[in-house]
């Protein structure tokens, strides 16, 4: 693994880093603007008072921490892979580029020895998983990675409710930020109550504390951080779009690790940006509160 020297430093001193997967920026956001976004996100980190690690594998080497050159490259490439943690040997081995998923990204942040992270949205349990057994590996991996993740919930083209159930079966603990909704990505609210509510980044470092002093620490804790009001998506608008891309899901046969790049960019495009508009202040607002928790919990250490 190559470590940036800035974020090797602030690991060393025991000071604030937040890593930041990259499938959200190669797959997730459209090209080009994605790379600006990229560094938005990263400024956004820094804003809060820590040090931000964007986690890729660039030329069959995982790097920990990204140059501009190498955020460009997974930005912009047309050979950058999606990896989850299956194939981040397969990777490393041909020499390839791979952006990292949270559930990669995850995994080798802990590797890193960083704790905090920060992403859009986590995958989750899809709709009709009943017939295709389609569920994100971010689970899995999220239930035996230590990782305090920052995300807006689950995006409502997944199944919520089955989601939410296999976190708590997972020992995945969930922490609502300044709400006890479990937010619904592009809208504040998916409807479905949460056991707990904290409302400062020092509460969540104290709980960090804890689960290190109890060892419930080998699984991640999520803290689900809403949208802001203002940049929520339409409520008539979401439900439309929402239908009619798990129709084109359906009529194209689309399966794997291709359904959640396909149904984003069915929403960039059927919303004529307004969703990618929510896409972006989300992930920003994740990034200042990861910030925030790293930085107070680089004070508890
Ligand atoms: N959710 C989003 N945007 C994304 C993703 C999820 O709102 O870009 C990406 C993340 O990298 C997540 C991955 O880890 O999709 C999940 O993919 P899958 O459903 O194939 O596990
Ligand atoms: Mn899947």
């Amino acid at each position: 693994m190559q470590v940036h020297p800035e974020v090797r430093e602030a690991l060393a001193e025991g000071g604030a880093v937040v890593a930041l997967e990259s499938t959200i920026i190669s797959h997730g956001l459209p090209r080009p603007g994605n790379l600006e976004i990229a560094r938005q996100i990263e400024q956004a980190v820094r804003d809060a008072g820590a040090v931000p690690a964007t986690i890729a594998i660039v030329r069959g080497v995982p790097h920990i921490g990204l140059d501009d050159d190498a955020l460009s490259q997974i930005a912009w490439s047309e050979d950058t892979d999606k990896v989850s943690v299956r194939d981040l040997a397969t990777v490393v081995a041909k020499g390839g580029n791979g952006a990292t998923t949270v559930a990669s990204t995850a995994h080798l942040a802990a590797r890193a020895g960083i704790e905090v992270f920060a992403t859009g949205g986590l995958g989750g349990v899809h709709r009709e998983a009943r017939e295709s057994w389609d569920e994100s590996a971010d689970l899995t991996t999220l239930s035996r990675t230590r990782a305090v993740v920052v995300c807006a919930g689950v995006k409502s083209i997944l199944d919520v409710g089955a989601t939410i159930e296999r976190l708590e079966t997972l020992n995945i603990g969930v922490l609502g930020y300044r709400t006890k909704s479990f937010p619904g990505f592009y809208r504040a609210d998916s409807g479905y109550a949460l056991d707990w509510r904290v409302d400062t980044a020092a509460e969540v470092a104290e709980v960090m504390v804890q689960r290190g002093l109890l060892g419930t620490d080998s699984s991640a804790l999520i803290v689900a951080n809403p949208v802001p009001a203002a940049d929520e998506l339409d409520a008539e608008l979401h439900d439309r779009t929402l239908t009619g891309g798990l129709a084109a899901l359906r009529a194209r046969g689309i399966r794997g690790k291709a359904v959640t790049p396909f149904l984003l960019e069915y929403f960039h495009r059927e919303t004529a940006g307004a969703s990618l508009t929510t896409n972006v202040q989300l992930v920003l607002n994740n990034a200042r509160v990861a910030g925030e928790i790293a930085a107070a919990y680089s004070v508890r250490r």
